[in-house]
């Protein structure tokens, strides 16, 4: 690229007039609709290309800078990126809110109403895909040259309707209508390479070369999103990939004249980015999702190295100077072996020198314990789907064990231990010692998961290379999660301690003193108030439901697991039921419980607790006797924008998992951030939280990872507690006989089983009193609304350390080295 075509700065005009021009003319030529014609939609649509078109400019700019800088870039591979609604993110980053606020009012609409009109971008599960757009603002607002890679899925995570109290997934169209903030690139196609056999001949110089030849060939396409910092100054991209049949299928229409099989075939291959998997930390091994993890890091591999030429010029022997690349968990940890191949086979790269490359350009975040969700792939399958990377695969394990035998010869069980290749029932390579392998950081997600990492699943690992392994604790977007969902609080903070917060959450600690101030206290808790009354009114409108905005709205929003201890939850509400049941006029201030998130759809026991909890709000919310004590709501079809609309409104943040089964959580960070007091297990971040807020401003009960461990080494009965709790052995046992499914009584038999004859996995019974307890300290406390704010407040004022800012920059210090890129400098 020359820099001699200077960018024009006749960028459409951003003065009031000058945008409802635009917004018309956009609506005639790009959309065809006559103004006098027209729905919200059509009006969304011109909307988001015309502020697409505003933030153009600068992301041409912002990349011209890299290239002429010639700076280290970070590339972050993830199969997942959950992004939400664009339209007032891109607003608010770019600044140009109130000017398209009143444009459009002033053409009779409200920007509200247009957007709801944009459908969500749910290309992720949970919290992994969240993380990974939270990391694309922060790389952006930090003017950090970082590019997202991944797969532009035609169905994203499904939605979910409750029918009869049951989950049932919808597709997730969200393509329908168009994106309007993404340009097709239709000349970036790259070519990947499946099935075909391997051909190794000697070359000239007597060296063994390989060629993956007869492969089955899938085009992947490119699809550019920009992505806008705070400031609108750095405008960074992410790029996602959709497959495209290749023209062979074109020929063969003609040649074998058999045109349904042809195009039967190229829709085959098409399929490949048509769904993203909807399943969470559990175990799968189908073919087509290992079809996607290859395809879309071939071809980002194939762009990211298309600038070094194999005949010398530019050489990748400087790639890990110019390069770094993150992989968001296992799923694109087939890149290293895909690396390797390139560098060997393309490059005629020695071994050595090889290997020295793509350890050197590679690091990788872990995101579970859990071992039932650590991906493996049997090596039938790759055998026959990747050949040659499977040989790459066996050659690194080789020579990692060669390496590993020498430092510690004679010992078989390390060897065995260790290998790549798990040889126990069935051969299957371990993706996530591939990638430690591999990388030269591995890092954990918050402080006691990055200690369990090296004690459990990966102890081996941390002996052979202690240097490795790191932490860095996750964190959130203040942007999204403050700024732009919860205005109230946004304007009280700013008028409280100006704006500088934004782009530096630890300024939020100048909250700390108001924290004793009564009349910023009263304005608190106003504006929790009136974000309680706003998601009141959205429930009422969107539901028919009447949630009571002067109870205390005390909320587990996740996705539905075991591990996550939704029945824990449901538990308390039953006990909570009982004892008002018995008692009417027992002094409890209200609450209202509010649940919600999406099972997969293969995950039995997730889909029944969903069941239970929407059979128990039906007989609770039913019952005149505790109705003004207790609600409970399952909210269906959790999303990025539900969240954006709760998040505000909660008083009280259940982050209640078994300790040392979540590894960090997130969620746990937005609602500390927008006023909520949790009540916790020492898991996760959690334990961060309560190192920043205060153990006295947090509700932490239950067993602690050790202590869980230990339990189960013990020998864990939970008929123990189950005899020895009454009021435990009450709930369990109206889950188990039907009193909230009196049609069908056994139908939660499955649950009451999973708990006292399947052993309990995860020790809810073991905490049950502890959280009963907990709960009962809720209570005292919310009694007294200035106590409840003063800790809310302190909350706040804490949360400066869950900024994503912060963890981008630790990624970009300790693992990346990259700095930033300031605009126009
Ligand atoms: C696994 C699978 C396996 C089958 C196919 C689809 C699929 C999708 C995702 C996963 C793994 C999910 C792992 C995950 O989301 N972990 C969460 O990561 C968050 C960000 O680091 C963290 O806060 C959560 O505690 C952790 O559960």
């Amino acid at each position: 690229m020359s820099a001699q075509h200077d960018l024009c700065n006749e960028v459409e005009p951003t003065d009031v007039e000058g945008l409802k021009q635009a917004l018309v003319n956009r609506l005639i030529y790009s959309i065809g609709k006559d103004p006098l014609q027209t729905t919200n939609r059509d009006w969304f649509l011109a909307l988001a290309q015309v502020v697409r078109d505003h933030m153009t400019l600068r992301w041409m700019e912002t990349m011209r800078g890299y290239y002429l800088g010639n700076v280290k870039r970070v590339y972050y591979l993830s199969m997942e990126f959950l992004i939400g609604r664009t339209l007032r993110n891109s607003l608010l980053n770019m600044g140009f809110y109130e000017q398209f606020n009143q444009a459009i009012e002033e053409m009779g609409m409200e920007l509200d109403s247009l957007r709801y009109m944009e459908e969500e971008a749910g290309l992720g599960n949970g919290g992994l895909g969240r993380l990974a757009a939270c990391f694309l603002d922060s790389l952006a607002t930090m003017h950090l040259p970082g590019f997202g890679y991944g797969i532009r899925y035609e169905y994203g995570m499904f939605s979910q309707a409750i029918e009869n109290g049951y989950q049932i997934e919808r597709p997730d169209t969200w393509l329908r209508y168009g994106n309007p903030w993404e340009f097709a690139r239709t000349e970036v196609l790259y070519r990947v390479q499946f099935r075909g056999h391997v051909s190794a001949q000697y070359d000239g110089q007597g060296r063994l070369r390989h060629q993956w030849l007869d492969t089955e060939d899938v085009m992947a396409m490119a699809f550019d999103t920009p992505i806008p910092g705070h400031g609108g100054q750095t405008v960074n991209n992410l790029r996602l990939w959709s497959a495209k049949a290749t023209r062979d299928f074109d020929l063969r229409y003609f040649n074998e004249g058999n045109y349904i099989k042809a195009v039967d075939d190229k829709n085959r291959s098409e399929n490949l980015s048509k769904v993203l998997y909807p399943d969470d930390t559990t175990e799968m091994g189908r073919e087509l999702r290992l079809r996607q993890e290859y395809f879309f890091v071939s071809a980002s591999l194939q762009d990211i190295l298309k600038g070094f030429d194999p005949d010398g010029g530019h050489s990748v022997e400087s790639l890990p100077n110019e390069v770094a690349i993150q992989l968001n968990d296992t799923h694109p940890s087939i890149a290293i072996p895909e690396l390797m191949r390139i560098l060997l086979d393309q490059h005629g790269l020695e071994w050595e020198k090889a290997w020295d490359i793509t350890r050197r350009t590679f690091s990788y975040t872990n995101h579970t314990l859990q071992p039932e969700a650590l991906e493996t792939w049997p090596v039938k399958l790759m055998e026959v789907l990747l050949p040659r990377v499977l040989q790459i695969i066996y050659d690194i394990n080789q020579h990692f064990l060669r390496d590993v035998s020498s430092r510690f010869p004679g010992d078989a069980d390390l060897i065995r231990r260790v290998s790549l290749i798990d040889e126990e029932g069935g051969r299957r390579v371990r993706m996530a010692y591939l990638a430690i392998v591999g990388s030269h950081k591995v890092n954990g997600v918050a402080k006691l998961h990055s200690d369990l990492m090296k004690t459990t699943i990966f102890r081996d690992f941390a002996k052979l290379y202690p240097d490795r392994f790191i932490n860095i604790t996750n964190g959130v977007t203040p942007r999204r999660w403050l700024t732009h969902s919860n205005s109230a609080l946004s304007n009280l903070i700013t008028r409280a301690i100006g704006t500088e917060w934004i782009t530096d959450l630890s300024q939020l600690k100048h909250l700390t003193p108001l924290a004793d101030d009564s009349s910023f206290l009263r304005e608190f808790i106003a504006v929790k108030q009136t974000n309680k009354g706003l998601l009141a009114g959205l429930v009422k409108k969107r539901h028919g439901i009447e949630l009571d905005p002067s109870a205390m709205f005390d909320t587990q929003i996740k996705r539905i697991h075991e591990y996550k201890r939704q029945l824990l939850n449901v538990l308390h509400i039953i006990t909570r039921y009982n004892r008002l049941r018995a008692n009417p006029n027992l002094d409890y201030p209200a609450r209202c419980i509010i649940l919600g998130g999406k099972a997969a759809p293969g995950y039995r026991i997730a889909k029944l607790i969903i069941k239970l909890i929407n059979d128990v709000a039906d007989t609770i919310n039913h019952d005149p006797a505790v109705s003004s004590k207790l609600q409970v709501w399952f909210a269906p079809n959790y999303n990025v924008s539900r969240a954006m609309e709760l998040i505000p409104a909660i008083d009280l943040s259940e982050q209640i998992s078994t300790a040392g089964t979540e590894a960090s959580g997130t969620g746990n960070m937005k609602m500390t951030l927008n006023g909520a007091l949790t009540i916790g297990t020492l898991d996760g971040a959690n334990i961060e939280i309560r190192e920043e807020v205060g153990k006295e401003n947090i509700f932490i009960f239950g067993k602690t990872a050790a202590e869980i461990h230990e339990l189960f080494q013990r020998g864990y009965s939970p008929w123990d507690y189950y005899y020895g709790n009454a009021e435990l052995r009450q709930a369990l046992d109206m889950i188990g006989n039907g009193f909230f499914s009196h049609e069908e009584p056994l139908r939660f038999r499955p649950l009451f089983d999973e708990l006292l004859h399947n052993g309990d996995r995860y020790a809810l019974l073991a905490d049950y009193e502890s959280y009963i307890t907990a709960q009962g300290k809720v209570d005292e406390l919310y009694r007294n609304p200035e106590a409840w704010a003063r800790k809310a407040v302190l909350n706040v004022a804490r949360s400066g350390y869950f900024s994503s800012d912060r963890t981008i920059n630790e990624y970009a210090s300790r693992i990346w080295n990259v700095v930033p890129v300031l605009p126009n400098g």
